[in-house]
C-alpha cells in the first residue's frame, strides 16, 4: 500500500524546491546583484560627456555585473550636483563618479556618501581631497596649459592679443589650466603673449557666443581666443565666422573633433587638443570598479589599472593622469570626428 506524504511535508518539499530555484537563478544570474556606479557629470547635453558614458558602458560590460546610471543637472551648478548627489546616496549606490562644478561645495555630500560606504572618485573636474578617494585627471595639467599656448603661438605668431572663453567660475579643472596657461605665458619665450581678459560661458554654447561677441567689442585687437571647453571652444569659434573674425582672430582650446572639424574646414581653428573622452569614462569605471572591489583604498603609491588603457599610480594627492593630449589640425580632424 501506497503511504500518501502529509500535505504539510508536500508543501514544504514544494517551497524548498522553489527556494532553490530562486537561489539557483541568482547564482546563474549575476545581473540580480549588479553594483551600482553613477556618473555624475557637470551637465547633462554636453558631447564631451556623453563620450564620457559611451566609455563608462564600454568598461561596465567589459567588467560585467555593473549598471551605470549616467546622470547630471540640467546646467553646470553644485547645487544641483548636491541634490543628485543626496538622492544617489538614498539610493545606496555602490560608487560615485563624478566630475565636479566646484572643488569645495560638494565635498560635505560627498563625505557623506563616504560614511556610507559609497566609493567616490572624481574625474575630469576634481573634488578636493576629503571629499573623494581618489582624482583622475584627464592628462597633465601642465601639459594642457604648455600645449594651449603653444597652438595659440603657432596660429597667431609671437605676439598678440589673448583672451580665454571658460566654463564656469568655480570649474575645477578649467581653473586649473588657466593658471597653468598664465605660468606658461610668464616664460621669456612668450612675452609678446597678453592674456587680456578672461570671460565665462558657463559651458553653455549661447552665453559662451554672447561673452565672444562681448571680447571682440572690448578688445578690437584680440588675435586668439584660448577655450579650455568643448562647448566654449565650438561657440567661441561660431562667433568668429559669423563676425567675420575668420583670418584676424583664431580660437584654439579642447574641442571634440567631431564639433570642431567643420571650424578648421572654415579657418577660425587652425589646432586644437583633447585626451579621449571615451578613454577617460571608460578608465573612470574601471578604477571604480576595483574601490568597489577593495583592490585599492586610494592611498597614496596606490596603483590602479585602468584595463585597456594602462595603469597608473597615485600621486602624493592620490590623484593620477590619464593619458597625454593630441593635437588635431586639417590633417587629421576629419578622421577623428567620426569617433568623438
Ligand atoms: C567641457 C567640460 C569638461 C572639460 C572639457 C574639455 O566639456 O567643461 O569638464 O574637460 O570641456
Amino acid at each position: 500500500m501506497m503511504m500518501k506524504k502529509p500535505l504539510k511535508t508536500l508543501r514544504a518539499t514544494a517551497l524548498a524546491a522553489l527556494q532553490a530555484v530562486a537561489w539557483g537563478a541568482a547564482l546563474a544570474s549575476p545581473a540580480l546583484a549588479a553594483d551600482k556606479i553613477a556618473v555624475v557629470v557637470k551637465s547633462l547635453g554636453n558631447g564631451f560627456f556623453d563620450a564620457v558614458n559611451q566609455g563608462a558602458q564600454e568598461a561596465a560590460k567589459e567588467i560585467k555585473n555593473i549598471e551605470i546610471i549616467y546622470t547630471g543637472p540640467a546646467k553646470s551648478t553644485a547645487e544641483g550636483q548636491i541634490e543628485i548627489i543626496n538622492a544617489l546616496i538614498s539610493q545606496k549606490v555602490a560608487a560615485i563618479v563624478i566630475s565636479a562644478n566646484d572643488p569645495d561645495a560638494l565635498a560635505p555630500s560627498l563625505k557623506r556618501a563616504m560614511g556610507r560606504g559609497i566609493k567616490v572618485l572624481s574625474f575630469d573636474s576634481g573634488v578636493r581631497k576629503d571629499g573623494r578617494m581618489m582624482h583622475l585627471s584627464p592628462s597633465s595639467n601642465a601639459l594642457i596649459g604648455e600645449k594651449l599656448v603653444q597652438l595659440t603661438q603657432q596660429a597667431i605668431g609671437d605676439s598678440g592679443e589673448i583672451a580665454v572663453v571658460s566654463s564656469t567660475a568655480q570649474a575645477t579643472n578649467q581653473n586649473i589650466w588657466i593658471e597653468e596657461i598664465r605660468k606658461v605665458l610668464a616664460r621669456p619665450a612668450y612675452k609678446g603673449l597678453k592674456l587680456v581678459s578672461v570671460a565665462y560661458g558657463d559651458d553653455q554654447i549661447d552665453k559662451s557666443y554672447r561673452e565672444t561677441q562681448g571680447l571682440f567689442k572690448s578688445y578690437p585687437n584680440l588675435k586668439a581666443i584660448i577655450a579650455p571647453t568643448t562647448i566654449g571652444v565650438a561657440a567661441a569659434a561660431k562667433a568668429v565666422q559669423d563676425e567675420k573674425k575668420v583670418g584676424s582672430v583664431y580660437v584654439t582650446g579642447l574641442g571634440l573633433p567631431s564639433e570642431m572639424a567643420g571650424h578648421v574646414k572654415n579657418g577660425a581653428v587652425k589646432s586644437f587638443a583633447i585626451w579621449n573622452p571615451i578613454d577617460l569614462g571608460y578608465s573612470s569605471i574601471q578604477a571604480a570598479s576595483q574601490l568597489i572591489a577593495g583592490k585599492f583604498t586610494g592611498k597614496p603609491g596606490d596603483k590602479v589599472s585602468l584595463g585597456r588603457v594602462g595603469s597608473v599610480v597615485l600621486d602624493a594627492n592620490s590623484e593620477a593622469a590619464m593619458a597625454e593630449p593630441f593635437t588635431y589640425d586639417a590633417s587629421n580632424v576629419e578622421k577623428f570626428a567620426k569617433i568623438f
